[in-house]
């Protein structure tokens, strides 16, 4: 049976394509032997589900080592909260809250730091102090002067779907066929940033769990993932502790790691590139299982 074991081929989930990102300085980040894992690094008093819990620069800092230590591929800071009907933060604070985490882990660890923010100032500033990729939940859309930032400075962008605005998406979120709907408004916004001078292969695309869906929109993206891989660019996955885990399972936000690990499953097998996490150990383990699943006994990390 050993030999049977050893083949690979014939599992029935999608093939994820290879793909890589370009960062700048020349490096790349490699996602074809297996997909990455971005650990989440809220810095805000009432973010999404670790609310408070790493509001303070030095708590965020031992936080996003631990990460690292756990395998991490890349860390997301951000120091303004998305969370449905939450109020926007000023440029001054947001700096004040991402900059110093960014610069304190740069200068402790080597892999890539991630700026999630909507303003080109605050982008600036956490690019200034060491992060390499933008991830912009507004796609581009909220700051004019992003995409030309990120074009002159020569770093990926993640590029997220999100139908309405954090303060009202959640109202109605209504799509004629969401996967097909969710692709083509992808396709715009990157036909936007390359028409801005972001290259292609400095793209990410996410669909947004969460961002605008009912529950049933977010399952029907989930289970038809590998769809996005149309677009020619790497898929992100972010599923983590999100509501509709809460619809499903009926927990709090804490209580949801091994809700958010059965997403973050599915999603490798459906063909992710990235998957964004708070808690990246476990997240690591079920990523590096589903892989070797997928491939055999051939399977290697790294
Ligand atoms: C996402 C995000 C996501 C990307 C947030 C949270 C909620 N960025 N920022 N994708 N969600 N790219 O931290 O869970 O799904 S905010």
């Amino acid at each position: 049976m050993s030999e049977v074991a050893g083949r690979a081929g014939t599992a029935p989930w999608p093939e994820r394509p290879p793909r890589r990102l370009d960062l700048p300085g020349g490096c790349e980040l490699d996602m074809s032997a297996r997909p990455l894992v971005m650990g989440i690094l809220n810095v805000t008093p009432d973010s999404f589900s670790d609310g408070g819990q790493f509001f303070s620069a030095s708590d965020a800092v031992v936080q996003g080592r631990r990460m690292c230590a756990e395998g991490a591929d890349l860390i997301d800071v951000g120091g303004e909260s998305t969370r449905p009907g939450s109020e926007p933060v000023s440029v001054e604070e947001e700096k004040r809250r991402v900059v110093p985490v960014i610069r304190e882990l740069v200068a402790e660890i080597s892999i890539p730091i991630s700026i999630d923010t909507q303003k080109a100032e605050v982008a600036a500033a956490g690019l200034d102090a060491g992060a390499r990729i933008i991830n912009d939940v507004s796609a581009l859309r909220t700051d004019p002067e992003m995409a030309p930032l990120a074009a002159q400075r020569g770093v990926p962008v993640v590029l997220m779907h999100m139908q309405g605005t954090p303060k009202t998406m959640q109202r109605d979120p209504t799509y004629e066929e969401v996967v097909g709907d969710v692709c083509e408004w992808l396709r715009q916004r990157v036909r936007f940033a390359v028409e801005s001078g972001i290259g292609e292969n400095r793209l990410v695309v996410d669909p947004g769990f969460g961002f605008g869906k009912t529950l049933q929109h977010n399952l029907e993206l989930l289970r038809r993932l590998h769809e996005l891989h149309a677009l020619g660019l790497p898929v992100l996955a972010g599923t983590s502790r999100k509501s509709m885990l809460g619809r499903i399972l009926d927990v709090a936000e804490g209580a949801r790691l091994y809700g958010t690990l059965a997403t973050v499953a599915c999603a490798v097998l459906s063909g992710a590139h990235i998957v964004r996490v708070h808690e990246v150990g476990p997240a690591v383990q079920v990523v590096k299982v589903c892989e070797a699943i997928r491939r055999g006994a051939d399977y290697r990390d790294g």
